[in-house]
Parts: C-alpha cells; structure tokens; sequence
C-alpha cells in the first residue's frame, strides 16, 4: 500500500500536550500581536491587550484600586499588566490542551476572547468604531494561526516528539493505512509543524514589533517634538537662592519633568496629537467656544510656579511636586464663554474618559489663577503629564481639578454630573489640606552622632507657610529655618541643625500656615479628602 509520511494530512492524529499548549499559546501572540499592529493605525489603545486591561482598572472596586497604588506604587499598572499576561496564557493553555483532537475548544476561546477584547475596545471613549479593526484582526490571526498550527500538528506522519499518533490507547480509530514504524525517515509532519510554529512566533514578532514602531511615529511623541518653544509673555520669577535645603536632602525647588510625581488611571499615555486636539466649552455658558492648539498657544500665555498635590498621598508620602506652568487662564476662556448664573461645577473630560469637577467659584476667582496648561518647565507638557493640555488649580488635590489630556469643558452643576474619583466614594470639595514632611533623615537611617540635620518640605498652597516645628520624642517644639518662599502656591522647604548624642530618636514635624492654622496630629486616612496628620519617623545615631 502506497503510504508515506508526506500522504494528504487528514486529522487522524492528536497533538501531544506540550504541542498542544503550543499551539495554544502562538495563536494567543498571533492574535495580539495582529491587534497591537492594526491598533497602532486606529488608536494604540485599541490593542486588545491594553484595552482590555484599561477596562480592568475602570471596574475594580475602589478598595482594590487603593491597595493597588499603596502595595506597587507607580508598578501598580506593569503588575496589571503582567498579571494579565499570566491569565491569558494560562487560557490559551488550557485552550490549546483542551484541543488536542479538535481545533473546536480553542477556536471557541479565540472568539471569546476576541469577543471581550471588541466590547472592551468598544466601550473605551477615546476610540471611535474603525478601532474594532483591532479586535477584529486579533480574531481573524487568533483563528488563523491556530487552526493551521492545528492542522500542521495533527498531520499525520511518523511518530515524533511532539506528536502522538492515534491508535496507543485509542484502537477503535487506528487508521488502517499507519505511517510504517521501521523508516523514521524525514519527519515533515514534526518539522513542518515546528517550521510553522516558528514562523508564526517569527511573524507575531514583526507585527508586534511593527505595531510599536509606527504608533511611535505616528504618536504624540513626534506631534510634541514638532511644537518648538513656547513663549510666555509672563515669564514666572527665578526661582531665588535659598528657596530649598536640596543639599541638606530636601527636595529641588523645582522638580525635573521626569521626576514629577504621575498619578492617573491611564495604562497607556493617551496619545493626542497638538494637530488634533481641541477643546469645547459649553453647557451653562452664553456661547460655547472651541478651540485648536494654535488658538491657545496664539494667545497671551503666562508661566507660574506651582505644587501639585495628590489626595492619595499618606501623611510622608511622595505625590507631591512642583513646577513652572505655562499656559492660558482659565478664568479668561470661561468669561469669554460667558457663565452663566447657576453654574456650580466645571466638569472637565480627557480624551480617555477621564473626568473631574472643579467648582466654578475657584475657576472664576481673579486671586486663584487656575490654568489650562500648555507647558511644564520651559517644554510643551510631557505627554504622561497631559500634552497636549492640561488644567492646573493651585490650592486644589488633582483629581478634582488637574485633568490632563482634558477636551472637553462643561459648565454645569453638581447634581447634573459626577466625575469619576466622585462615583467611587472620594470627596466633592477637595482644597489641599496643610501639611509638612520629613526628607532627612530617611526613617530607621542610622547616622554617626554630633551634627544632625532634619529638614523637609511643607505646603499650604494658596496660603502658605509661615512656621513649621519639629519636636524629638516629647520633648519641647523647635521652630525650624524656613527657605525662601517663592509663592503662595507652592512648597516651602523648612530645616532644623540638631547637635545629638548616639541613641535613637523619634521626629515629628507640623505646619503652621498663614491663616494662623497649624496641622492637627489627628491622624486620618487619604479618604475621602485627604490625609492629616504629623509626620514622624524614627533613627538612630552612633
Ligand atoms: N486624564 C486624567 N487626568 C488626571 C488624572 C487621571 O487619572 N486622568 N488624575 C488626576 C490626579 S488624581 C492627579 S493627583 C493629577 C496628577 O497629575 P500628574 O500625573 O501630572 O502629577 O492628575 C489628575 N488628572
Ligand atoms: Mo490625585
């Protein structure tokens, strides 16, 4: 009987296990690769993998997104990430394995999956229908590579590593004309599978690859290069000397843009081109306005330095820094828009859904300043901190006021709209509370006795900072030096030159601001306005 290993495939085989979890596991990277690439011509998000896990952080419950940010800190969205990863093999090898007879199971997990990916794509605002392309591609790869590896594996041919023939423990099937067990001559059932496994690997590899390439290039990223300098008509003042103790180990005055503290629900930059950016403003307004990037670079723009500040920073904690913005003031855009009398809020919107409500009083008020920001330290905004355009609030946390990537300005009330941190149980009024840190020494440091310094920062945006004190132990408050002040919207950097003899120490600092307050020791937790409470920490000296 005419028979060879090369006869016409026929699915009379079944993958072993290893090859099966194979198959599995390439039709999984065909499928996202084939989506990042396709993603990256109709939104980098549409990449099912980012999209799906974007709208994972949008349905955690709050709690688990508050453990999230305390326990990984700014790797809370790369463990999303990797724990995603991990899921999605672990289905693509329970898919594969459940397949190894008939491609059926896996192609039905491929279509789930696909399926999830296209409502989670659908269901994101910053993308518009043709970014179900992505998904779609995904799908198409996802069913593709795996019925073809499928085929290629189950061809029959001689016995082989990765492949069982039918017929060890299933007799009734045992194909009448078997591959002669004798002449292990040229495998081309198991090479042609590897072969074919390695090009799909070789395959998902380019397009994944090229995906990243062009999104880079098509990005914000080159938009922002092509912006050129940015000229303030108001240049904000130097900063004077003797505005931080940084070489007794406070902080810069300024904080370099890398180093600025990023706090957002975004898993990838949202990435808006200047050429393609607008903003609307409209709702309770006599006329609504819109405007490019040109219209606002265009107008008069104004550089001030201030501290931003997160709500979600614990009493020492790090989500606090300072910088030079430049751009427009608000106040002016919503006057020319034309209030009117009514209005409450400022409901502000990113282009990837985002939203914050700032009230209309603070953004109306001639002394507050409240800007849409165009600029961050003499460059156009980095992108993870909103290019292009962002507002900025002095005196306000920012997830009530600081909405980067912002398009849309609706003037409205409280009743009429919640913005997102509201619908997950945080405050409606959010003015930065007083507060003061500890820089140096570092908790539980040990330093050799004599000269000590203690220094740290304090801020009371909008009012400032008049006295801040230490006290060791129980012992007595000590004023400390305070540094320059710059403005009123920012930190100020405060220092105490202790002469202490080898033991352990335990420090606190409190804040007295301008308005006479000093900061409570009551200790209270981030939500649902903020944190209070004094800062201590202990060392030791030798
Ligand atoms: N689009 C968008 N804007 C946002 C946020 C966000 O999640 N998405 N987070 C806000 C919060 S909670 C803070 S504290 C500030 C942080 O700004 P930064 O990342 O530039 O420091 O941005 C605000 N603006
Ligand atoms: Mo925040």
């Amino acid at each position: 009987m005419e028979t060879s290993a090369e006869s016409p495939a026929r699915p009379v085989a079944r993958l072993s296990i290893p090859a099966a979890a194979l198959v599995g596991v390439l039709a999984l990277v065909a499928a996202l690769a084939a989506g990042h690439l396709v993603a990256a011509f109709v939104g980098i998000n549409a990449s099912p993998y980012l999209a799906v896990g974007n709208s994972a952080i949008d349905l955690t419950p709050t709690p688990v997104k508050d453990f999230a940010v305390q326990t990984f800190g700014i790797y809370d969205k790369l463990v999303l990430l990797a724990g995603m990863a991990v899921v999605m093999l672990l289905v693509a090898v329970v898919a594969g394995v459940l397949s190894r007879r008939s491609p059926l199971p896996g192609t039905v997990a491929i279509v789930l999956l696909g399926v999830v990916a296209g409502i989670a794509v659908f269901s994101r605002p910053d993308l518009s229908a043709v970014a179900l392309l992505a998904p779609a591609a995904s799908l198409l790869a996802g069913v593709v590579a795996f019925r073809w590896l499928h085929t290629l594996g189950t061809r029959r041919s001689t016995p082989a590593l990765g492949l069982t023939e039918l017929g060890e423990d299933d007799e009734s099937e045992l194909p009448a004309e078997r591959a002669p067990r004798g002449k292990p001559e040229p495998v081309p059932g198991r090479r042609g599978f590897l072969l074919g496994a390695g090009g799909v690997a070789v395959g998902a590899g380019v397009a994944g690859l090229g995906g990243q390439l062009v999104a880079r290039t098509t990005s914000a990223a080159s938009s922002r290069a092509e912006i050129g300098r940015l000229v303030p008509v108001r240049a904000a003042p130097p900063i004077p000397p003797g505005a931080d103790f940084a070489r007794a180990g406070t902080p810069t005055f300024l904080t370099p843009n890398p180093a600025f503290y990023r706090v957002d629900t975004a898993l990838v930059v949202p990435q808006v081109r200047a050429e393609d950016w607008s903003l609307r403003i409209h709702g309770m307004v006599d006329r609504e306005l819109s405007f490019s990037y040109d219209d606002i670079r265009d107008r008069p723009l104004v550089e001030r330095t201030i501290t931003m500040t997160c709500v979600s920073n614990e009493v020492g904690g790090p989500y606090i820094s300072t910088a030079n913005f430049l751009g427009v003031d608000l106040r002016h855009l919503l006057v020319e828009a034309g209030v009117r009398p009514g209005a409450e809020q400022l409901y502000s919107t990113s282009v990837d859904g985002y939203t914050a409500g700032t009230p209309i009083v603070t953004t109306m008020d001639p002394d507050r300043e409240a800007m849409l920001a165009i600029g961050m330290n003499g460059e156009p905004l980095p992108l993870d901190h909103g290019f292009p355009a962002r507002l900025v609030v002095p005196g306000l946390y920012g997830y009530v006021s600081a909405t980067k990537w912002v398009t849309d300005l609706e003037v409205t009330t409280w009743a009429a709209r919640k913005s997102y941190w509201l619908q997950r149980g945080w405050g409606q009024q959010a003015p930065i509370k007083t507060q003061s840190r500890i820089d140096t020494p570092k908790g539980f440091q040990t330093l050799p006795a004599g000269r000590v310094v203690i220094a740290g920062i304090a801020w009371a945006q909008t009012t400032g900072i008049t006295k801040v004190e230490i006290r060791l132990g129980t012992g007595p408050w000590q004023e400390a030096l305070l540094s320059t002040e710059v403005n009123e919207d920012t930190w100020r950097m405060w220092r105490v030159d202790l002469d202490l003899p080898p033991g352990n120490h335990q420090v606190a600092c409190r804040a007295t601001d301008d308005s006479g307050y000093t900061q409570t020791s009551d200790r209270v937790g981030t939500v649902p306005d903020g944190a209070t409470g004094w800062h201590t920490i202990s060392f030791t000296t030798r």
